[in-house]
């Protein structure tokens, strides 16, 4: 019996559901329950927070899961990752109010800057060689520039409209994401075998797409 995790409730649940169905997986689904077991292939469904599902699938809780890429880099686990599966794209994007006279990177020296995702928002600024301040907070980024909080925000943009309603821009992007399927590094031969499948499975619903 392989053991894949996958986000309870939000952006990435109904599309991992999806996939797991169009590979003619099969399994009762009752949103109040945390675990499920397939009727018909040895896989079991563990329902959990997205961010806790790479850490669950390092320590082998979960065999395998399903996860925002974004999440994976920013928690350093992206050597888990074994397929991009095409879903839940966006963004990281670096966003400014509207009104600011904007010109390039360098703009943002010294500039306190709020995002959910610290470690690739610094990569990208010691890449480019600029040195801000960064606010890590959990949740609700977009408003931070109106508060007070900070300068620019650092934050998942997929239509554009949330930082269009929060009257800010989008200037530089920082990351590119999609859902990625990520596996244990020490399965066992069974579970390998399982995963083999599943991933054969997988790789036929993808070309059908196409
Ligand atoms: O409760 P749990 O911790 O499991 O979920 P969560 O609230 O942390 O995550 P969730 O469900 O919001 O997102 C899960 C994953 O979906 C993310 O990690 C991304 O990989 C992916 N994803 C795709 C997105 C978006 N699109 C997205 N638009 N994640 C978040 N957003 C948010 C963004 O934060 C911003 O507030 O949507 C808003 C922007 O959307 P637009 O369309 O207005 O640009
Ligand atoms: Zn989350």
């Amino acid at each position: 019996m392989l053991r894949i995790a996958i986000q309870k409730s939000g952006r990435l649940s109904e599309d991992s559901l999806k996939l797991i169905k169009e590979c003619g997986i099969s399994f009762i689904n009752s949103s109040l329950k945390l675990k499920t077991e397939s009727t018909n292939f040895p896989l079991e469904i563990l329902y959990l927070r997205d961010d806790d599902i790479p850490g669950y699938v390092a320590d082998g809780v979960a065999d395998i899961g399903i996860v925002g890429e974004n999440v994976l880099v920013e928690e350093g686990m992206q050597h888990l990752a074994v397929e991009q599966l095409g879903f839940s794209k966006c963004r990281l994007s670096l966003a400014v109010p509207k009104g600011d006279n904007y010109q390039d990177i360098s703009d943002l020296n010294g500039k306190n800057i709020a995002t959910s995702y610290p470690k690739l928002l610094q990569a990208y600024l010691s890449e480019k060689g600029v040195e801000a301040h960064i606010h890590t907070i959990s949740g609700s980024v977009e408003i931070a520039p109106s508060i007070g909080l900070a300068d620019a925000i650092c934050d998942i943009v997929s239509s554009g409209s949330t930082l269009i309603s929060n009257g800010l821009k989008e200037v530089e992007r920082v990351f590119k994401s999609q859902a990625v399927l990520i596996a244990n590094k020490e399965l066992s031969e069974e579970k390998r075998q399982i995963l083999e499948k599943l991933l054969f499975r997988i790789h036929a619903v993808q070309r059908a797409q196409r």
